[in-house]
């Protein structure tokens, strides 16, 4: 039988974890660390207890996952700045960044209010991409709050707090950037699995590795990329293809784990974006009364 559909935030289910359990796998660097997995899965459990509108648990982040946090910001700032789009570099200053601090989700959630009106809410691991979508529709971004591995500070096979917080959130202030990732998750509501499915791949192409013109340059939005460090070198060295962004069109597979991109998408602006997943929404001709509403989000 079909899903009921999700007409409010409320309706979006944040246990619908397809990724990795409490174990892990063989390929994840904490795979053989018990401290560790015993931590990730106590703030995973804390993660499906939060109940949309109340207030977020603050995480006492240690040393060592505090020093995670370091090394990857010093390592990003010197690359963001110079191949970060303008908009991303505009809202960084907001979230106040720092070495020696993890962010808490309620003070992002505190920033925000002020800006686009976005609200992160915690999450156990990767959320199923029909519940994360619908989240975005309604202005919500499910974020984990464990930290990856101490082992491998610049890398993870899977969404943790600092993908989310340098990856992620800075563009959930840009209203612009706003209409775009909104266009998306509201195309996914009364989608069939395979338009959601199609949906994750345009998701995984903009969201997670889009890059967008800025008069002659190329500059990086996707949250794949501005996250690390391998990847941003590997997009400012020009390797990679360059296309345009179609959602008409079938979209490649997507990789996630044979190394950097081989193409990113390209975008003019978050503008036309926005207006393109309209479209594209429009054409899934659903009627709108499966959409739910998302007019007041
Ligand atoms: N879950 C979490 N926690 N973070 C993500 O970035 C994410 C997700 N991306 N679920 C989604 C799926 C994406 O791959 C698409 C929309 O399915
Ligand atoms: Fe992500």
């Amino acid at each position: 039988a079909p899903a009921a559909p999700i007409r409010s935030i409320h309706d979006v289910d944040n246990s619908q974890i397809l990724g990795f359990g409490a174990d892990l796998a063989d390929d994840h660097p904490g795979y053989h660390d018990e401290a560790y997995k015993r931590r990730r899965s106590a703030l995973a459990e804390a993660a499906k207890r939060h109940v949309v509108g109340t207030p977020i648990p603050d995480v006492s982040y240690g040393p060592e996952e505090v020093a995670t946090w370091d090394a990857v910001l010093a390592e990003l700032s010197e690359l963001l700045p110079r191949h970060a789009c303008k908009e991303y570099l505009r809202c960084l200053p907001l979230f106040n960044f720092r070495p020696g601090k993890v962010p808490q989700l309620s003070e992002i959630n505190g920033v925000l209010a002020g800006t686009t009106g976005w609200t992160v809410r915690p999450v156990a691991g990767l959320l199923h991409p029909r519940h994360f979508l619908a989240g975005l529709a309604f202005k919500h971004f499910h974020s984990t709050q464990y930290m990856r591995h101490p082992s491998k500070p610049s890398y993870t096979p899977e969404p943790d707090i600092v993908h989310e917080l340098i990856g992620h959130v800075p563009l959930l202030a840009d209203p612009s950037y706003s209409r775009l990732i909104q266009a998306i998750g509201r195309a996914s509501l009364g989608a069939d699995d395979k338009a959601i499915w199609h949906l994750t791949k345009v998701y995984w192409f903009t969201i997670e590795f889009g890059v967008v013109r800025e008069r002659g340059d190329i500059k990086a939005f996707g949250a794949g990329i501005l996250s690390s460090y391998g990847e941003l070198a590997h997009m400012a060295s020009g390797a990679a293809a360059l296309e345009p962004l179609d959602p008409f069109r079938p979209q490649p597979r997507m990789s996630y784990k044979d190394g950097f991109q081989k193409r990113y998408f390209l975008l003019d602006s978050f503008e036309g974006g926005a207006e393109l997943l309209q479209r594209y929404a429009e054409n899934l001709a659903l009627p709108e009364s499966l959409r739910g509403d998302t007019s007041v989000a």
